[in-house]
């Protein structure tokens, strides 16, 4: 079994001067603490390895410059703890290396940037993050949370109910509103544009936004209930993502009618923090198509869906998609999915590796911290005190569920502090939208009323026929 002796009296001058396997605090407020998954390339040990990651992911670089100074090398990245038998390699980051102003993309530049593509790793995952509190207060943080969206829906107490129109893509304007309406009248609160909704000739966005306004103002004066539409803002350049949003605000929406979604991963971080920073007072919508090239459980170069969904809390969106933990169609894990929801919805919560609080207070007042954890997702001192801590983001959660599957995931899930948007879950009903708008509401009840949903479906009709088509129905396969 090699030692950690002979690993360290390996490292040439440079690797010594990114190694401290004695650093006497890590957890003292200098430092963003990471863990990663490594493996060597074929020609280092890990220890060298890591040493190489810490460099090339703060100072350094393969080799040893004579322009260091004295300074340069106190924002020296440190590999401070190993774990041989794992291959896990625990790093500390100065945070003073970061962008001042509170800027994401510059700290992911540096801690998933180039090492993720260095020779010297042949695997290399970013597991978890910890921030420290002297650190969070230089961030954002969410401003409009999934509090505020409730307070305007007036729904407690259960999750948010949502679609995502489907087809994915192809409807007219016209056509599209009409899916929102049967799905706002068959009882859904949420509808969201699917994540390549932009500006197509089919569908022309100054023509959806006017016709999904007619159709909401139809459904609110239908049913006497409040709607939400996320509109899908991404686009080629800022300008035109801030005309979008114009456009929408100036359309006659009432302030909480709407939420600005992005595709933080496509669209990039600084378009997620000018949205956050331009529009303090709409839900910010994350959606984070092309994660799974870096979080998927088996790839072993990237990070994982905890360390995305930290970074979008600190960004400030309002939701981030969590996934299903495996319930639904996508892959995830519980021990991936719900330590992500959990880890950006509690004001203090376990992660893969640190228990992150989310107080901006170094040492916070023990009572308060304990008032805000035991009102476990609610925070009510958060939401006026935004200086005390960073607020919640709210898990968003879809991916091939549908109203049989719920209660299961409500129940991996261990609260319904979300958002779930069912596509197919409600537009595959053989009745229709409004039909699977219906199923999802009626599968919703049954859960809150601790009613088998079979039982219940005995005098639902259309919850019936959502559990008989998809108990039936093979995954689009
Ligand atoms: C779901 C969805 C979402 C995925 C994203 C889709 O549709 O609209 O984009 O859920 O995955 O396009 O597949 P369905 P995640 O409800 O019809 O599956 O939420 O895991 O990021
Ligand atoms: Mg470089
Ligand atoms: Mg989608
Ligand atoms: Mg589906």
């Amino acid at each position: 079994m090699v030692q950690i002796n002979d690993l360290i009296n390996s490292l040439n001058s440079k690797q010594q001067a990114y190694v401290n396997l004695e650093l006497p605090n890590p957890h003292n407020g200098e430092y963003l603490l990471c863990v990663f998954h490594l493996v060597s390339g074929d020609k280092l040990n890990i220890l060298q390895a890591a040493s190489e990651v810490a460099a090339e992911s703060s100072t350094g670089t393969n080799f040893k410059v004579n322009t260091e100074t004295p300074f340069s090398q106190t924002m020296n990245a440190l590999v401070y703890k190993i774990d041989l038998d794992q291959n896990l390699v625990w790093i500390a980051y100065p945070w003073r290396l970061f962008d001042r102003g509170g800027n994401i993309q510059n700290i992911l530049t540096y801690i998933v940037g180039n090492i993720l593509g260095m020779k010297e790793v042949s695997a290399l995952k970013l597991l978890d993050v910890w921030f420290p509190p002297s650190m969070l207060e230089q961030y954002d943080g969410p401003s409009y949370t999934l509090d505020h969206m409730r307070e305007y829906l007036d729904v407690y107490d259960r999750p948010i109910l949502g679609t995502i129109v489907k087809p994915k893509m192809g409807l007219t304007s016209a056509e599209y509103a009409e899916v929102c309406y049967d799905f706002w009248v068959g009882g859904g609160d949420f509808v969201k544009n699917d994540e390549p909704q932009a500006n197509q000739d089919f569908c022309p966005y100054e023509k959806m936004v006017e016709h999904v306004k007619e159709a909401m103002d139809k459904a609110v004066s239908v049913t006497g209930k409040k709607k939400v539409h996320s509109f899908n803002v991404s686009a080629a350049d800022f300008d035109t993502m801030v005309y979008r949003c114009e456009l929408i605000r100036n359309a006659g929406f009432e302030p909480g009618s709407y939420a600005f979604l992005i595709d933080g991963i496509t669209a990039g971080w600084m378009a997620v923090q000018t949205l956050r920073r331009k529009y303090p007072d709409v839900f910010i919508h994350f959606h984070r198509a092309g994660h799974g090239s870096f979080t998927r459980p088996e790839n072993p170069i990237g990070f994982s869906v905890l360390v995305l969904s930290k970074f979008a809390r600190l960004a400030g969106v309002s939701g981030i998609h969590t996934g299903t933990a495996g319930v639904g169609k996508m892959k995830g894990t519980p021990e991936d999915d719900i330590v992500a929801a959990h880890g950006i919805l509690y004001f203090k919560s376990e992660g893969h590796f640190f228990e992150q609080t989310w107080t901006k207070i170094m040492g916070f007042d023990k009572d308060t911290e304990d008032l805000i954890t035991e009102d476990r997702s609610h925070h009510r001192i958060l939401v006026d005190d935004s200086w005390r801590g960073i607020k919640k983001c709210c898990p968003i959660v879809s991916g091939g569920l549908n109203p049989v599957r719920l209660k299961s995931f409500i129940d991996v899930m261990g609260n319904v502090d979300f958002i779930t948007t069912m596509g197919s879950g409600v537009h595959s009903h053989p009745d229709g939208t409004q039909a699977g708008a219906k199923a999802l509401v009626q599968a919703c009840d049954a859960y809150l009323q601790n009613i088998d949903i079979e039982e219940y479906a005995k005098d639902h009709p259309e919850l019936s026929k959502s559990i008989e088509y998809f108990s039936k129905a093979k995954e689009g396969i």
